[in-house]
C-alpha cells in the first residue's frame, strides 16, 4: 500500500509515521510513506497557501490552486489514489472506514488548516472524514490517526505474536477482558485465580465473561450490536438492571 500525505506541515509526519509498528511495516516492505509540501505547488514569493473568505467572517481558507494542482500532479502517476480529505465536517472514521481502506492500493490523505477549504476543492475528495466531534488545529493529526489503524491492519504489519482478531471492536463487539502480567500479587493486588489455573477453557470462560461485564459497565451502547448468545445477554441484562437499582 501507498500513504501519501499532502499538507503544509509535512515535517509534522516524521516521527508517527517511522515509529513503532507503522516503522517496522514500513521497512518490511508493508507500505511506503511519503508527506507532500502543499506549498510546492504555489508560484508567488510568499508561497501563499491561504486566502479571506468571500462575505466575511474570521479567519483564513486554504485556497482552490493550490490544492487542485497537487492533487492532479500526485495522482497523475502511479496507482489512482483514494483522496481523503480530513474535515470536521465529514463521516466519523471508525474501525470499519480503517477495515475499508485498508484494502486500497494507494491512499492521498489531504490535510486542512486555518478555519477550512474553499469548498470547490471538495470535487476531488472520493470521502471526507472526521476523526470526532473535538476541535483540532488542523487535519495532520486525524490522517496520523487513520495511517496508524489502516496500516496495522495489513498482513504481516503486528507479527506473529498479536493479531488484528480477537480485540476490541472486532470481537463480538465487546470490550477487551481485563489483563495481567507478573508478578501474581503486586501491593496486595491480586491477579484472578482463574488466570493462574493454567485451564485454558475456564481461562477462555472467564474472559469472556469479563468482556461482558466491562461492556455493561464502560461502554453499554455498544451492547444492542455486540455478538451474545442469549445466556449472556440475558447476563448483561442483569448487570445493567444491578447498576441502575444504585447496587454495589
Ligand atoms: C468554527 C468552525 N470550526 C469547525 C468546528 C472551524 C474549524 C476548526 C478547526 C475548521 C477546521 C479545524 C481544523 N480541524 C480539522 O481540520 C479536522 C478535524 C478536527 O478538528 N476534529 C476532528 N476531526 C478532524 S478532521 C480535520
Amino acid at each position: 500500500m501507498i500513504i501519501e500525505t499532502l499538507s503544509v506541515f509535512p515535517e509534522m509526519f516524521d516521527s508517527v509515521m517511522h515509529a513503532s509498528i507503522l516503522g517496522r511495516a514500513e521497512a518490511k516492505g508493508l507500505f511506503s510513506f511519503r508527506a507532500y509540501d502543499l506549498r510546492d505547488w504555489t508560484h508567488d514569493r510568499h508561497r501563499t497557501v491561504d486566502d479571506e473568505p468571500y462575505g466575511g467572517g474570521q479567519g483564513m481558507l486554504m485556497k482552490c490552486e493550490p490544492l487542485y494542482e497537487a492533487i492532479e500532479d500526485i495522482s497523475s502517476t502511479g496507482p489512482r489514489p483514494r483522496v481523503v480529505f480530513f474535515t470536521p465536517c465529514g463521516d466519523r472514521f471508525t474501525q470499519a472506514t480503517a477495515e475499508r481502506l485498508a484494502a486500497e492500493e494507494r491512499l492521498l490523505l489531504v490535510c486542512g488548516r486555518y478555519e477550512g477549504m474553499d469548498e470547490r476543492v471538495y470535487d476531488l475528495a472520493d470521502e471526507r472524514l472526521s476523526i470526532g466531534d473535538y476541535v483540532l488545529t488542523g487535519g495532520e493529526l486525524p490522517a496520523m490517526v487513520v495511517a496508524d489503524a489502516v496500516v496495522r491492519l495489513l498482513p504481516g504489519a503486528l507479527g506473529n505474536a498479536m493479531s488484528s482478531e480477537d480485540e476490541s471492536f472486532s470481537s463480538a463487539g465487546l470490550l477487551e477482558y481485563a489483563q495481567y502480567t507478573r508478578p501474581a500479587e503486586y501491593r496486595g493486588k491480586t491477579v484472578p485465580e482463574t488466570l493462574l489455573s493454567g485451564d485454558h477453557a475456564r481461562v477462555d470462560a472467564w474472559r469472556r465473561r469479563n468482556a461482558i461485564e466491562r461492556t455493561c459497565r464502560w461502554r453499554p451502547d455498544l451492547l444492542e450490536d455486540a455478538d451474545l448468545t442469549d445466556e449472556e445477554r440475558a447476563y448483561a441484562r442483569s448487570l445493567l438492571h444491578e447498576g441502575s437499582e444504585g447496587h454495589a
